[in-house]
């Protein structure tokens, strides 16, 4: 059971745990409290793009960016500014699962960009097949502030092209590559045949196990109820810097979140929205 600071790439201060049985292990960056790797068994099971661009103020390609406080475009930065601000690291725990906390507060950066004072930690406990990651949003401030967030998670997949999502049967979402029409799921999985980029309504609150081809399960707090799935396709990968032709057979994004509408937090209250990530195989 460890937690050892380590520098990935152009000097970015990181972290790993190690699970006990030195099977299970997670990396960090203090940079967006971004997790960019979890193995069990040497198995990686996330994505992280081979092209994927480390500096200061742009996002990672891969692992499990997270979204605050706003999803996708708007008056913000693209997806938000917690993904790329660095964190500082808080609690740490080695005694039966291994864990640890970052901290991010309101800075004059972010009072330029959002004027609400904030404090954020984001939690991350490994286990033997599993972790969770558990957001906690302080106001500071004397006023209510209102947010949307997301864990934006890059999962490795054999082949997109075989890959199944399941657990989203009879949800409606929003099609963002059909002109945002609203729909009904009516297969019992997802299957990929170009470009998917779909806002699943309350799809984590739909009582059916959320997986990747039965493989690996994914389990939202109830205030996280929104379910994001993502894969540029083919023609997009391309045109992308940081993911390029050869990536996007690659992985799958299965994102939990509160996307639909925001959340609303007062003044000296806080919210916490968490993911359970567990190998099934
Ligand atoms: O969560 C899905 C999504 O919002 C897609 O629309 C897609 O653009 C993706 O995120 C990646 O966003 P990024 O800002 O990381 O390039």
């Amino acid at each position: 059971m460890s937690v050892v600071e380590f520098e990935y790439k152009s000097g970015f201060p990181g972290l790993r745990l190690t699970h006990s049985n030195g099977d299970a292990s997670i990396e960090l960056l203090l940079y967006g409290a971004h997790v960019l790797s979890w193995t069990v068994q040497n198995k990686q099971l996330l994505f992280l793009s081979d092209r994927a661009v480390f500096e200061q103020g742009k996002a990672i390609r891969g692992g499990v960016p997270v979204v605050w406080p706003q999803f996708g475009p708007g008056p913000l930065p693209q997806h938000g500014f917690a993904r790329v601000k660095t964190w500082r690291v808080g609690k740490t725990n080695i005694d039966g699962d291994v864990s640890v906390d970052l901290n991010l507060e309101h800075d004059e950066e972010t009072l330029k960009l959002w004027p609400h004072k904030f404090h954020l930690t984001m939690t991350l406990r490994l286990s033997e097949k599993s972790f969770v990651q558990e957001l906690t949003v302080n106001n500071e401030d004397s006023e209510a502030f209102e947010f949307t967030t997301l864990f934006h998670t890059y999962f490795t997949v054999d082949d997109i092209k075989t890959t199944k999502v399941f657990g989203l049967n009879n949800v409606t979402y929003l099609d963002k590559v059909d002109g945002g029409k609203t729909k009904t799921e009516t297969n019992q999985s997802i299957e990929f045949t170009g470009e998917t980029d779909r806002v699943y309504k309350d799809g984590g609150k739909n009582g059916n196990p959320l997986s990747i081809d039965g493989r690996i399960q994914i389990i939202a707090s109830s205030t996280m109820p929104d379910v994001v799935v993502w894969n540029p396709g083919q023609e997009k990968a391309k045109g992308m810097a940081d993911v390029g032709e050869h990536n996007f057979p690659k992985y799958v994004c299965v994102e939990v979140g509160h996307v639909s509408d925001a959340v609303k937090v007062g003044p000296n209250q806080s919210w916490k929205g968490a993911q359970e990530i567990k190998l099934l195989q």
